[in-house]
């Protein structure tokens, strides 16, 4: 990794806990869908050394260049997609998901996840993945070998449990009960 990109790994990591979790620290003033002024996250930055001469030309290469589809920016402000753990719960618009999503998870975690079915634990929503490859580097940041669950998610949505579109690769929902999750 050059030092310009770790550099753009370390921003994009610093603007997603601001985002994500703790707006407060950078003053940041976020509606309900999680916008925030670009103008008011740079000042905050500008007030940290290491990120004097940041700017939102430095935002927009990190959007293009991440792998995973973590913030956008438009009309002069920004959010993060997915991951928060504010207590203001951002409002997310309920969307049909496709008939099978995946859950990369830890298996420490499974009977509890077959008791209890997937809860957000420290966040506003539930992370499942588009596909499995996804879901397997989702579980390999909490286990080495991660178990990868499978959901029906189209007979949830029948049942009316409510998804929500993350990006290309995330869903959200409230919870998922433990009768829609099989082993895959
Ligand atoms: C587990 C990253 C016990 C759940 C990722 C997970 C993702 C339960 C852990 C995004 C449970 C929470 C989110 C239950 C769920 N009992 N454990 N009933 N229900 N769990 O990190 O989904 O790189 O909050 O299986 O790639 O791992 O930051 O969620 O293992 O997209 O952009 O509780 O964050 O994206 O862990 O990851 P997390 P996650 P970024």
């Amino acid at each position: 990794m050059t030092a310009e990109t770790d550099k753009l790994t370390k921003l994009s990591k610093e603007i997603s806990y601001a985002l994500r979790h703790a707006p407060w620290e950078y003053e940041l003033e976020m509606d309900e869908e999680g916008w925030v002024l670009v103008e008011q996250l740079l000042s905050a930055l500008h007030k940290d050394e290491k990120w004097k001469d940041v700017s939102e030309k430095d935002f927009a290469r990190i959007i293009e260049s991440s792998e995973k589809k973590r913030h956008e920016m438009s009309d002069g402000k920004i959010r993060a997609f997915y991951g928060h753990s504010i207590p203001m719960k951002i409002a997310k618009e309920a969307k049909m998901p496709p008939d099978i999503l995946y859950h990369g998870t830890a298996r420490r975690f499974l009977k509890s996840i077959q008791e209890s079915g997937l809860l957000p634990q420290g966040r506003q929503y539930v992370h499942l993945s588009q596909d499995v490859q996804t879901a397997q580097s989702v579980g390999m940041r909490h286990d080495s070998k991660p178990c990868i669950l499978k959901i029906d998610a189209g007979q949830a949505w029948r049942d009316g449990i409510k998804f929500y579109y993350g990006n290309e690769k995330v869903w959200l929902a409230d919870m998922v009960p433990s009768k829609y999750i099989s082993k895959s």
